[in-house]
């Protein structure tokens, strides 16, 4: 390696810039001589650091390099590492309560007192990876700064291209600027002159994806896999973010961030909340059908956003590349992500084309020959996929064709409108308008959705996911409803307008009922007419809805009945709705706030009054 690696005994813990932070440099001396690594290595972010890794990841077999894709490379995860595990995913506060009913909690002590047992030692044998990292373009006042020891390199690359890596960091951090621990071992330690294998990890019971919220600190310990390891993700942006962001007044979400310019060239930005594996990637790279519109996408996961100097919310998306779901996305379903892949991207678990390209499920018909996700030969018709269902590719955001010019806007862009949906086949009509603020943080906090490959657990369950948050809200999701009510209160009638959307509609026989993808600029489209006063809308007890007349179908052939049974709210499937609305929020007792109980009698009412 250039940046060369430094020996323990050496001094100043051997980064290749001058780093003048105390806090950081002992942290990393204590990890250090907790983990008993070969050696450190401080990362610089560098293009040249990026190949150097990859090329002994080739080396050795943990990386196949893609004929067919300029500098793009595949991985094979061990079979047993393949998604995140919420199971293994703990909220450690002092009291259980803060952690609240939707979180694992095991106290910080007894959390600690064990992984720093599965931590000493865990590192023999291999380089310590010190990662600075920004969640935010670099110098944004509403970026945060966060550093990754990790002794994986494959977590390396793929923060060099989720976040922004380097000595910049360093230089932002200063002397005491606050950063967020993070750190991270794929729990495998190596023998002298053991030979190592192309995937390491621990096994299930030995894996911790622990945050501690009170101190802003994320322990990860035992996969090497997707959000379990690149910690800038789902455990910082999200868990740790999300705590703070309530002490501090702002929101941390999971959403896309998209602009949607109008035939006259008004420009809407939305922020769209949707569990995992629901499209959001698609919507956050849509290519409208209607004729006249335009998308531009700035962000496909993430979204933090402040209430800026004239009272609206602006969002910005800390993140720098795009960790996508392979299987299902093509050239139909998103053409923009397809672009995106073109190079300079790293697939992991993608079956392997003859010629040397990746290929998944979704992608187009089957090659008769394929290498699958775990190395073995694959002919159509066989019983297992080729990919594996939970797939990814890292790419950086800069290489979608649609990406916004603005999109790494220091102080972001302002949010007319917030969405929220879920996957569900009956029940949920195609879009429903919020009544008002109070009724749109309800119909975030009891949406629902049908469970997919993205975690670890059966698939095809119904959950309520509340903002698409149950799996990352880093506290009581009960005071993170009150924290949303609280943020309606400050925006006032400066609020974005709050929607609720299910692409997922089936008829009886089983068929989907919207065609989805660019068609769905469609519903988009009605939204910012609804904002503009443009276009009307019925009122039914559970929110308002278009009337089948509102939405501008021109151009799509879709059968009345469709339209029909997608903007039908059935009375009887809606009492069951409110008794499984009542049962889901149940769980969070007391701390339930008020307004929230009051919403579930308003819905009851109207749905007896009709
Ligand atoms: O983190 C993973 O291992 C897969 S899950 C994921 C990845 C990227 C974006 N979102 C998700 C999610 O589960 O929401
Ligand atoms: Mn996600």
């Amino acid at each position: 390696m250039q940046n060369k690696s430094i020996p323990l005994e050496a001094d100043a813990l051997g980064a290749p810039y001058p780093v003048i932070h105390r806090r950081l440099l002992h942290w990393v001396e204590e990890v250090a001589a907790l983990c008993q690594p070969q050696q450190i290595y401080w990362c610089d972010g560098s293009p040249a650091e990026y190949e150097r890794l990859m090329a002994a990841m080739t080396a050795s077999g943990a990386a196949i390099r893609l004929k067919q894709k300029s500098n793009s490379v595949l991985f094979r995860s061990h079979p047993g590492d393949v998604a995140r595990i919420e199971d293994r995913t703990f909220i450690s506060t002092h009291h259980r309560d803060d952690a609240g009913p939707t979180n694992n909690w095991i106290a910080p002590d007894e959390l600690k007192r064990t992984m720093t047992g599965l931590y000493r030692g865990c590192m023999a044998g291999r380089t310590l990876y010190v990662i600075p990292f920004s969640m935010g373009p670099i110098g944004s006042p509403l970026a945060k700064i966060g550093v990754e020891i990790t002794d994986s390199a494959y977590v390396v690359c793929n923060m060099h291209i989720m976040t922004r890596v380097g000595r910049g960091v360093i230089e932002a951090l200063g002397a005491d600027g606050e950063f967020v621990p993070c750190l991270h071992s794929v729990g495998a330690p190596l023998r002298p002159g053991a030979a190592d294998i192309v995937w390491p990890c621990a096994p299930l019971e030995q894996k911790y994806i622990s945050h501690f919220p009170e101190e802003n600190l994320i322990w990860s310990y035992g996969s090497g896999y997707g959000g379990n390891a690149l910690l800038g993700k789902k455990c910082f942006a999200l868990r740790i973010a999300s705590a703070m962001a309530r002490r501090e007044g702002w929101l941390a979400e999971h959403m896309l961030i998209l602009r949607l310019i109008s035939p006259t060239g008004k420009h809407y930005h939305i922020a769209g909340a949707f569990p995992s594996a629901c499209g959001k990637t698609n919507l956050a790279m849509i290519q409208p059908t209607l004729p006249g519109w335009r998308a531009e996408c700035i962000g496909d996961d993430i979204a933090w956003t402040h209430i800026g100097p004239d009272g609206r919310l602006y969002a910005i998306n800390p993140e720098a590349g795009f960790f996508g779901v392979a299987p299902g996305t093509s050239v139909r379903s998103n053409p923009m992500a397809m672009a995106t892949l073109r190079a300079n991207t790293i697939f992991t678990n993608c079956a392997l084309t003859d010629d040397g390209d990746v290929w998944w499920e979704g992608m187009s018909p089957a090659p008769a020959h394929l290498i699958d996700w775990q190395g073995r030969a694959w002919h159509p018709g066989d019983a297992r996929p080729a990919a594996h269902p939970n797939a990814r590719f890292t790419v950086p955001a800069v290489q979608c064709p649609v990406i916004s010019p603005d999109w790494e806007k220091p102080e972001g862009v302002p949010l007319d409108i917030f969405i929220f949906g879920g996957r569900r086949a009956s029940v949920m009509p195609l879009v429903i308008e919020a009544f008002d603020w109070d009724h749109g943080v309800f119909l975030a906090a009891t949406a629902s959705s049908e469970t997919t490959a993205a975690n670890v657990g059966a698939v095809g369950n119904l959950r309520r996911d509340p903002f698409a948050m149950r799996p990352f809200c880093g506290y009581n999701m009960a005071d993170y409803f009150g924290h949303w009510l609280a943020m309606g209160d400050r925006l006032g009638d400066r609020a974005p307008r709050i929607f609720y959307v299910n692409w997922f509609r089936k008829s009886a026989a089983g068929k989907w009922l919207w065609p989805g993808y660019g068609e769905n600029s469609r519903v988009l489209a009605w939204m910012c007419d609804r904002l503009e006063g443009r276009v009307g809308a019925q009122t039914t007890p559970i929110g308002r809805l278009p009337e089948p007349t509102d939405l501008d179908l021109n151009g799509l052939a879709l059968p009345t009945e469709n339209l029909h049974e997608l903007l039908r709210v059935d009375a009887n499937e809606w009492q069951a709705e409110l008794s499984d609305i009542e049962r889901h929020f149940t769980c969070f007792g007391a701390r339930l706030p008020e307004r929230l109980r009051q919403q579930v009698i308003n819905l009851a009412t109207r749905l007896n009054t009709v």
